[in-house]
């Protein structure tokens, strides 16, 4: 087995037991784009259990998150049916590894994308917007990575809840308050304008990005912008949402 194959079902298979595993590159130091290979065939393995791509996330495109996790580079993951979590719902904590929450912006698109588009580009290209909260739960033993680590890890995706979707795709989106709460207690602050200047931009991001690594960008698929915080660890028998100023709030339960 190659070790791009043999990577790839060592992450499919870490996800599934949920054990963490060693960072990869601490064996093999490997490329960006041998990384995506990876995530890649780890997609495939999610795929050929019958999960359909729902969409796309993008890492690091705050401060806060770069900070948080030491690295420094945008990255693009893909999404899929299985993660996609009920608002208002409940989530089981044992489904996963060591699993975050952040608060994002997610952006639903009306067309199949191709090509690279800029950030007003891209503004033709949505149906519609809501606030999100993404539950990361890294493969990798204490949430440990390098760059390409966590590009080959699907870029630590695990679920998504996404709240109601706002029809006004002509919100500029350029200073909204974005909060993550515990129990009704604001943990986490920042701003739309955290997400790379403007989430508009992380959605014009993603283009490249998916154009670049031939990841699929069709009508109907989520865009994830990317938390504008940190990320904080998730336990049982707490209640989590995200404010997004402008948009309807989301939330859903932790159970055991
Ligand atoms: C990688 C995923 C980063 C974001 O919103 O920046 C990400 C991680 O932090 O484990 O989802
Ligand atoms: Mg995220």
């Amino acid at each position: 087995m190659s070790f791009i194959s043999s990577a790839a079902s060592t992450l499919h298979q870490a996800a599934l037991t949920r054990t963490s595993v060693d960072q990869l590159t601490l064996n093999q130091e490997f490329s960006l784009e041998e990384a995506y290979q990876i995530q890649h065939q780890v997609i495939e393995h999610r795929l050929s259990q019958g999960h359909q791509l729902i969409g796309v996330k993008m890492g690091f495109t705050s401060e806060a998150k770069m900070k948080q996790m030491g690295v420094n580079d945008m990255i693009i993951g893909m999404l899929t049916s299985d993660m996609l979590n009920t608002n208002g719902g409940t989530m089981s904590l044992s489904e996963f590894i060591h699993p975050r929450v952040e608060p994002e912006i997610c952006f639903i698109l009306n067309d199949d994308i191709n090509e690279v588009l800029d950030e007003n580009e891209v503004k033709s290209k949505v149906s519609g917007i809501a606030a999100a909260i993404e539950i990361i739960d890294s493969r990798y033993k204490n949430f440990k990575f390098s760059l390409s680590d966590v590009v080959a890890d699907n870029c630590s995706s695990a679920a998504l809840v996404v709240g109601i979707i706002s029809e006004d795709v002509n919100n500029p989106l350029n200073n909204n308050k974005i909060q993550l709460n515990i129990n009704g207690e604001a943990v986490e602050t920042g701003s739309s304008a955290d997400i790379l200047g403007n989430p508009w931009k992380a959605l014009a991001a993603a283009t490249r990005l998916a154009k670049q690594y031939n990841i699929p960008l069709k009508k109907g698929m989520y865009v994830m912008a990317g938390a504008a915080t940190s990320a904080y660890f998730a336990e049982i028998e707490q209640e989590i949402s995200a404010d997004v100023e402008g948009l309807e709030s989301v939330f859903f339960r932790v159970n055991q």
